[in-house]
């Protein structure tokens, strides 16, 4: 457990050292990123720090009914400035993914990042680290941060921890939902967090749009039963015909795992770099992050992902391959075709 090491020191530091402090989600961040930094902004709030909460990207977000979701600022103009000395970070997994810009480099030279996550990295990166990779969500890693530190949980730091409970737990259905996920939730609740409006906000979600094009998705979907694999993807050019939302790629490839004829969904797409991302998910025994690592990137057990030079080409026998001369593109195109 990093908590009896690390909860009361990082507290400490923010309480009696920090002086300009930086707080960041991952680029693109999901519903727990978000929610983790509108969490730690109550905290600091209660023990009087000044902070400034900034995302890297733009962001569109079902969680907007947190409160003060609306002071993380996306506009780099409101980092020219400022003087920094420490970063904290909430479920980035890697930092490059939370010092995302040229912006955020400039600002983030010579200060002291705090790493707040859940994530399993095999680079322990960050000076100050609270990294729980039990926990079911970055959340969970805050709420017992503040327990240990006895900062009170009313229902405004309820409702936050909870929003990145239930989204990364799936509503709690996912193998990230573990008996202690279900304590805390029920400890929030008693303090006043907002399950029901948590969970009509996170599910509703699904545009005309979006749905469209995850038939294109399912359509596409076909199954490799060497490898006891299912295999859909999203190409570069798809966005000429169709509205793409990367909140609702995530929906449907969390949608797709709950089918009973494969053991793991890959979902790839190509990116406008020239790279094909894949991301692996699965509800059994499947070692995703395994699997992911062989491919270069790396994850959970339960979901993971990668990136690969190339492109995708599609087979005229229903099957994709992935044109690239890596050793990484030779094993994907391993798994993925039909031979
Ligand atoms: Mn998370």
């Amino acid at each position: 457990m990093p908590y009896t090491q690390m909860a009361k020191p990082i507290h400490n530091y923010l309480l009696t050292k920090a002086k300009g402090i930086l707080l960041l989600p991952h680029q693109n961040p999901d519903p727990d990123a978000l929610s983790s930094v509108c969490t730690f902004m109550y905290y600091l709030d209660r023990i009087g720090k000044p902070y400034t909460a900034f995302c890297g990207t733009s962001f569109k977000t079902s969680v907007d009914f947190l409160p003060n979701l609306k002071n993380i600022q996306t506009d780099p103009a409101v980092l020219e400035g400022k003087e920094f000395d420490t970063v904290c970070t909430f479920d980035a997994g890697d930092l490059k993914r939370a010092i995302s810009t040229p912006a955020l480099e400039a600002v983030t030279k010579n200060v002291l990042v705090i790493n707040f996550d859940h994530h399993f990295s095999r680079e322990h990166w960050g000076d100050m680290r609270l990294v729980d990779t039990d926990a079911s969500s970055t959340t969970m890693v805050l709420y017992n941060y503040l327990k240990y530190n006895h900062i009170t949980i009313d229902h405004h730091l309820s409702t936050c921890i909870l929003t990145g409970l239930i989204s990364d737990t799936e509503n709690f259905t996912n193998a990230a939902t573990r008996a202690s996920t279900l304590q805390v939730a029920s400890d929030l609740m008693r303090r006043g967090g907002n399950i029901n409006l948590i969970k009509e906000e996170l599910l509703k979600d699904k545009t005309i749009a979006g749905l469209k094009f995850w038939s294109v998705i399912f359509e596409r979907l076909y199954h490799n039963p060497k490898h006891k694999l299912a295999v859909t993807y999203v190409k570069k050019s798809d966005a000429e015909h169709y509205t793409i939302d990367e909140d609702e790629l995530a929906g449907v490839s969390n949608f797709i795992k709950m089918m009973k004829d494969a053991d793991v969904v890959l979902f790839l797409k190509e990116t406008h770099d020239g790279k094909v991302k894949g991301s692996l998910r699965t509800t059994g025994d499947f070692d995703c992050a395994g699997l992911a690592m062989q491919l270069g990137g790396g994850g959970h057990r339960k979901a993971a992902g990668f990136a690969v030079d190339g492109l995708i080409r599609e087979h005229k026998d229903g099957y994709i391959m992935i044109e690239g001369d890596s050793e990484e593109v030779k094993k994907l195109n391993e798994l993925i075709q039909l031979v």
